[in-house]
């Protein structure tokens, strides 16, 4: 029975000699879980009757299941709709060339951006504002502040260099902004949202932000302009900068429908665009609920989150548009897998036994497979099997081997989750320092960055490829951070309960001897900080693309919105974390 071992170095003299079966236990049962003994080597902590007690995450089961996917339909992607939305898209197409005012075309890129329709008019969008950004040398004397902010927020955006400098002419002689301004709630509001632009070491941004965050959290309740107040409430809570584009689409027309000086046309292919992409994701949502089902992972692994409806909402963060529906179930389907995995090495596997799997992905050899014991097994065909089947269809489609790309970002998540999980058996605090410098890469943005630049690119750059993989350019390295940090401000609270590691606001409380609160405050903050560097790095030399740095920005945004609140919008399924997949995916706008 031992005969395996002689092929295996000293270091991972940590396998179990013939594992059992593994007794199955139900999802809904909240006892702790008690197995059969497990025999193991000597080497090893566990003695041989011993038993291994095993955790839950008390996860509930998904309530989107594959019989309620499979029965989705829309109408909207039968040709009524869909030639209807042609003929509207060539009537905004129009509007371009019939704005001529520069704050005229700026309110129209923004109101496109805001309904979810810029990607139809990409050379449009960009042709126009090299037009306002060539002519607006003498404006920027204007004194209309929304104007400025708003030519400021789309131009910084749209990668053009423009100076924090424009925003003097609305300060005093002491170099503070004019109290008069604050009556000027739509300039405030602009202001505000320009100020996330803002690079580090920029001192007027961060006096415009604290300047217009102070006055607007006191209009909040404008009872006169109920929109207004909303958009204000909306802004507040979380800037457009930081907001995933489908979510804000959808809130947006709802808002838009309301003004006095709605467009209908824009207003009608912002409602059938919406619909259309909607009953495109439902179709992919049946595929891919079919592939999740075969794996069968909900049934066989009941401790852990089965969670592919909200793995699709991450995708569909990452890249949006219809075309990129390859790239979209690529972060879906990788998610769903990572979710299942981390629920192992957080709470049901044994540290011997993570130990082993570790080792065992890192050999790629389903002949080391047989020392898993059966539920790690399927685990790793589970990852097996995706990386070959992406491996596949990209050699199929790229003519480019990626296998050992993919497996190797897998291989890095899977040995910091072991760094983590033996700081959780050992009970070691890191420092916060410490914790972050693993956990930037145990919040998965970097095997997903790897893995979402190999389905989306064609050509495949090495380059590029070789930069997300070993040297994170800055832009992505400080932006996984706060993907990082929002995720421990939505679950920290759970996983602490459940036993983790300390995870960032138990760090900064450690260190600090801040309390709770004051400690969430002190991370949102650090976030805001964060977001500068990124900005400011992303007009940096790297080799990647600007389409790669905004698919990476993207699953950062889609962060703020999953956790928004500090609610766990992935894991849990409760009360707002279902409005997501139901205005997103499920519900149709009423037309
Ligand atoms: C978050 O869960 C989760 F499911 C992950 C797999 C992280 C990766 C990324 C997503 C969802 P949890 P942990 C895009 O909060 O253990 O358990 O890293 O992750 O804090
Ligand atoms: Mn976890
Ligand atoms: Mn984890
Ligand atoms: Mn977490």
């Amino acid at each position: 029975a031992c005969s395996f071992i002689a092929a295996i170095p000293v270091s991972s003299f940590t396998g179990f000699q013939n594992p059992r079966r593994l007794v199955r236990q139900r999802a809904s049962s909240r006892s702790i879980r008690v197995h059969k003994p497990v025999q193991c080597f000597s080497t090893l902590k566990l003695e041989s009757d011993q038993t291994v007690v095993r955790r839950s995450g008390n996860y509930q089961p998904t309530i989107w299941d594959d019989d309620y996917l499979q029965s989705l339909s829309s109408v909207y992607t039968e040709e009524v709709y869909t030639k209807r939305a042609e003929l509207l898209k060539e009537k905004v197409r129009d509007m371009f060339g019939n704005v001529s005012e520069p704050l005229d075309q700026l309110e129209l890129i923004d109101t496109l951006q805001r309904l979810g329709l810029a990607y139809h008019f990409e050379t449009e969008i960009k042709k126009t504002l090299q037009n306002v950004y060539n002519s607006s040398e003498d404006r920027w004397k204007n004194a209309n502040l929304h104007a400025t902010s708003l030519e400021f927020r789309l131009l910084r955006q749209h990668g053009y260099d423009i100076p924090q400098e424009v925003f003097t002419s609305f300060k005093d002689k002491v170099g503070n902004f004019m109290e008069s301004l604050c009556d000027d709630v739509k300039g405030m509001l602009s202001l505000y949202e320009a100020s996330y632009y803002g690079f580090e070491g920029e001192s007027i941004m961060e006096d415009s932000w604290q300047f217009t965050t102070k006055h607007l959290k006191n209009v909040e309740n404008l009872d006169s302009e109920l929109n207004l107040s909303m958009e204000v409430k909306h802004a507040i809570e979380l800037p457009l900068h930081w907001r995933d584009s489908r979510l804000e689409a959808r809130w947006f027309i709802d808002v838009y429908e309301r003004r006095e000086d709605v467009n209908h046309i824009l207003l009608e292919f912002a409602k059938l665009d919406f619909n259309i992409v909607q009953g495109f994701y439902q179709q992919e949502l049946k595929e891919l609920s079919k592939w999740w089902e075969s794996y069968g992972l909900e049934k066989k692994l009941s401790f852990a989150r089965s969670r592919l409806v909200a793995s699709f909402l991450w995708g569909m963060g990452v890249v949006f548009e219809p075309r990129f529906k390859y790239c979209r179930g690529i972060v879906t389907k990788l998610i769903a897998v990572i979710t299942v995995i981390d629920d192992v090495y957080d709470v049901y596997g044994t540290l011997p036994e993570l130990e082993l799997f570790t080792d065992a992905v890192d050999r790629w050899d389903i002949k080391t497979m047989n020392q898993l014991p059966d539920y790690m097994k399927i685990c790793f065909l589970t990852i097996f099997n995706f990386v070959n089947e992406m491996t596949y269809e990209i050699l199929k489609e790229k003519d480019f081997d990626v296998g050992m790309n993919l497996k190797n970002s897998w291989v890095r998540l899977l040995q910091a989750y072991m760094v983590e999980a033996k700081w959780f058996h050992s009970g070691q605090k890191p420092t916060l320092e410490e914790y972050m410098k693993n956990a930037r890469t145990t919040i998965a943005g970097p095997i997903v960055a790897v893995h979402s630049y190999l389905a989306a690119a064609n050509p495949v750059i090495e380059k590029e490829l070789e930069c997300l993989e070993t040297n994170p350019a800055d832009v992505i390295y400080w932006s996984f951070k706060v993907f990082r940090l929002q995720d421990d401000l939505g679950t920290s609270s759970d996983e602490i309960k459940r036993g983790d590691v300390p995870k960032a606001i138990q760090c900064y409380m450690h260190e600090t001897g801040a309390s709770e609160e004051v400690s969430r405050e002190q991370i949102n903050e650090m976030n805001r900080q964060l977001w500068k560097r990124v900005n400011m790095y992303r007009k940096s030399e790297t080799p990647l693309s600007e389409t790669t740095i905004e698919m990476m920005l993207n699953l950062v945004r889609m962060s703020h919105c999953i956790y928004l609140r500090g609610v766990d919008g992935h894991g849990i399924q409760e009360l707002e974390s279902k409005d997501l997949p139901l205005s997103l995916l499920f519900e149709p706008i009423p037309l």
